[in-house]
């Protein structure tokens, strides 16, 4: 069965599109409202990140420790320290405001496993503050065997670990050096150690039911290549999930890679990557690569609301009945965008075409569209054909409108971020820009404004199709698509 039967409808699926129907009940409670390893929850539920962490034991090559750790994060982020009781006071003021919070992470802003106090600490307090949160680990996994028992003592029942290589060759060529048993390794022998460690990590991991995630940053040129075979290994070591996420590689990132030039990948290339992995394992592709003290819905970002100095003046009610009365009302709503989308895919059932396009959406959440053009700082992009529709990616942009001026500028940006796509969805677009995407060849959709993605994605494909049967429109393949580099400094 192809991924576009993703959802809750009983077939077998593939991706973080898994849905109810698709996985096992054990399986489906860990993940129905965990924002990353559900694609579907991630239009719906917010995760937080608190930056307890600062110290890490090894150096990538696409890292500037004055910055957060890139392997969950985008270069050039700097978050806000917090001690573990600074940090459980915010879950906290951050649970009360925003009943769908529903999982904390500890993701740097070093690795977790390398400041163990601290991020076991920080668990502990919320565990027995604020029972219902999720907990949330990221590490590299060079400390994660001695630390199985603490992770599954304070249940926290999904971890990343960063995996770009399993040879150390390859790992070289990423990790000057690492630190371990109070000694630096260097070169072969360092990723060696490394990829030893993460890999029986993992295997401990999932053998006590630790639902497990890996990201992998695609480096072109490096392990491009390889990620196939890591894909494989993390795979057959029981690995719930996996994230390709593209180099982020700018010279001003003072980077070893950004220094040196070494590019990201573009949109189609990690697509390729990714749909290839497919049919191996589970693949997550809505990863905003956030910030070590992000907050809110992925894609979104309200850490400025919850700084420290305006946590300690909130007024915190933690409640646990508002929050459960809130996720139930956020589950019927999640319901019918399912229900929608089944009911729309009805009217292409038996139709069989070759012909698969990509759209962009801009969406504030709740699976609608429902974000102007001009407001959008990035793009949802979906895959449809008449076997469904799935999201394949995010493109990050600029704003368009700035100040109530539209910016040729950033206009260009857009289309080059979303060239690959024939049709953008908003809920509004001004003249300016819509003759802009016109020229550029790519559709402006306003028709389906607020109306749930997947659902407008499949009658405007199911339209689209007509108009090329009967000749109406000629469907010429896309170009490529350039995925943000430098400009990811910025505190979106
Ligand atoms: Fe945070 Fe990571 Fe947990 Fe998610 S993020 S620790 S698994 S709660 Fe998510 Fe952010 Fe991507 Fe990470 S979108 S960078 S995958
Ligand atoms: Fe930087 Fe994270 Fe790598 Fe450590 S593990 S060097 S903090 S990217």
């Amino acid at each position: 069965m192809s991924c576009g039967s993703k959802g809750g409808n009983g077939k077998s699926s593939c991706g973080s599109a898994a849905g109810q129907g698709d996985l096992s009940p054990e399986i489906w409670e860990k993940i129905k409202n965990h924002p990353c390893y559900s694609e579907e929850a991630h239009h719906h539920y917010a995760r937080m990140h608190v930056a307890v962490a600062p110290a890490c034991n090894i150096q990538c090559n696409y890292c500037n420790r004055k910055y957060d750790c890139s392997n969950e994060s985008r270069p050039g982020v700097v978050s806000e320290r917090l001690t573990p009781e600074q940090a459980a006071r915010k879950v906290l003021a951050v649970a009360s405001n925003l009943p769908q919070m529903t999982v904390l992470g500890i993701a740097g802003p070093g690795d977790p496993l390398a400041n163990p106090e601290r991020t076991f600490k920080t668990f502990e307090l919320v565990t027995q503050a604020a029972p219902d949160i999720k907990l949330c680990l990221s590490t590299n996994g060079l400390m994660l065997p001695e630390y199985i028992d603490s992770i599954q003592a304070l249940n926290i029942d999904h971890v990343t670990i960063t995996i770009n290589m399993i040879d150390p060759e390859v790992g070289a060529k990423i990790y000057p050096w690492i630190y371990y048993n109070k000694k630096r390794h260097e070169g072969v022998e360092a990723s060696k150690i490394l990829s030893e460690r993460q890999l029986l990590g993992l295997e401990m991991l999932t053998e006590r039911g630790i639902l497990c995630k890996v990201n992998s940053v695609m480096i072109p040129g490096i392990n491009d290549h390889h990620l196939a075979e890591v894909n494989k290994a993390v795979k057959a070591r029981g690995a719930f999930l996996h994230n390709i996420m593209p180099l982020i590689s700018a010279p001003e990132h003072g980077t070893v890679f950004g220094l040196n030039g070494l590019r990201g990948p573009t949109a189609q290339e990690l697509k390729a990557l990714q749909d290839s992995c497919e049919s191996e394992m589970n693949m997550m592709r809505h990863c905003r690569q956030c910030r070590a003290d992000a907050v809110g819905l992925l894609g979104e970002d309200r850490s400025n609301e919850f700084t420290t100095e305006r946590v300690m003046e909130m007024d915190v009610h933690y409640d646990l009945e508002i929050r459960q009365a809130y996720q139930q009302e956020v589950e019927r709503q999640r319901a019918a965008v399912v229900v929608a989308r089944n009911e729309e895919l009805k009217t292409l059932a038996g139709d069989e075409s070759n012909l698969s396009i990509l759209i962009a959406v801009a969406s504030k959440g709740e699976g609608r569209i429902n974000q102007h053009f001009g407001h959008a700082k990035e793009f949802q992009v979906y895959e449809v054909s008449t076997t469904g529709v799935k999201f394949v990616g995010h493109r990050r942009v600029d704003n368009y409108c700035k100040g109530g001026f539209g910016e040729e500028d950033s206009l260009d940006t857009v289309v080059r971020a979303i060239n690959d796509c024939v049709a953008v969805f908003i809920s509004r677009i001004g003249n300016c820009p819509r003759e802009g995407l016109l020229k550029a060849g790519i559709e402006p959709m306003d028709r389906f404004a607020l109306e749930y993605i997947e659902q407008s994605a499949l009658t405007y494909f199911r339209e689209y199709l007509g108009r090329v049967r009967s000749g109406e429109i000629k469907h010429n393949q896309r170009g490529d698509a350039e995925l943000r580099q430098g400009a990811l400094i910025a505190n979106l």
